[in-house]
């Protein structure tokens, strides 16, 4: 899992009104719809239920990444929750967050960065909303995923989880990852839900032979101007970007990628309850 850095996060507060534009740009939907659409949720239920939300700064393993809870929180607020940053970190900011009345926490240490409802004991993962939540851009820019053909590079959190959401979307999906033993698990776990996806042991016929890409993975530069046409859709919740600068100049409107956004967004969809 890619740790972020501070200049992958400082700038979020300040950008979300046109970040959210260009989402609408590239995918037709808005931060909080494509949110929504991966939790199963209405994207209404934002204006209907108003859980006071905390966002916890954890200061364990390597620490504070400035800029991190701020991002997280703006987010969030930018939904339409009311979201806060607790004063104090850690075990102090966990009561803190009790204290004031939240019922939804966020808080990530060096493993996992995690949304906790306090009320229904719901968990989201950020591995896992990620996933879900990227697939969801990628079906509105490709006007639905039914029988495409959809090729997932990582077999981690992320990646899993956008393979699954993919199935679930009618998708056939081939998984590529550097270590083949993981490609094979997946596929094994998929395989125990009822979900048959391919194998790829070759980076460059996958590449070749796919126009609907999810890079999931931490590796950079792999995906060349050779393998852009004007038929190629890239959903990269990786980090760093696995499409090179001068593939880049190849995708408009093709290209979903952000270090934060989407996956927060659906976190906090995926712990929302229901409106009645
Ligand atoms: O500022 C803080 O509270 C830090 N403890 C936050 C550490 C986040 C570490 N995780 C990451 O950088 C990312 C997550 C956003 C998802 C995967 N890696």
């Amino acid at each position: 899992m890619t740790r972020l850095k501070q200049n992958d996060v400082i700038m979020i507060p300040t950008a979300l009104e046109e970040y959210n534009a260009e989402l609408v740009r590239i995918t037709g939907c808005s931060l909080r719809e494509i949110a929504a659409h991966a939790a199963g949720k209405g994207a209404s239920e934002a204006s209907t239920l108003k859980p006071r939300v905390a966002v916890i700064p954890m200061t364990c393993g390597q620490g504070i990444i400035e800029g991190f809870v701020e991002s997280v929180a703006s987010i969030i607020c930018f939904l339409g929750f009311d979201a806060v940053i607790t004063k104090s970190r850690d075990a102090g900011g966990l009561a803190e967050a009790v204290q004031n009345g939240s019922e939804i926490l966020f808080m990530a240490d060096d493993d996992r960065f995690v949304a906790i409802n306090l009320r229904t004991g719901k968990v989201s993962d950020n591995g896992d909303a990620t996933g879900k939540g990227y697939v969801s851009g990628l079906f509105h820019m490709c006007d639905g995923l039914e029988s495409k053909n959809v090729l997932v590079f990582g077999a981690g959190p992320v990646g899993s989880s956008a393979a699954l959401a993919l199935k679930r979307f009618g998708a056939e999906v081939s998984i590529y990852d550097i270590d083949l033993s993981a490609s094979r698990l997946l596929s094994k776990k998929l395989m125990n839900q009822g979900y048959a996806i391919k194998v790829e042991t070759d980076l460059n016929e996958a590449l070749g032979s796919h126009n609907i890409l999810v890079d999931a993975c931490p590796s950079a530069d792999f995906i060349m101007p050779q393998h852009i046409s004007e038929d190629t859709m890239i959903a990269a919740p990786g980090i760093p970007l696995g499409v090179q600068a001068a593939g880049l100049a190849k995708l408009s409107n093709q290209l979903l990628h952000d270090p934060l956004q989407i996956g927060v967004a659906t976190m906090i969809f995926d712990v929302l309850e229901c409106s009645p």
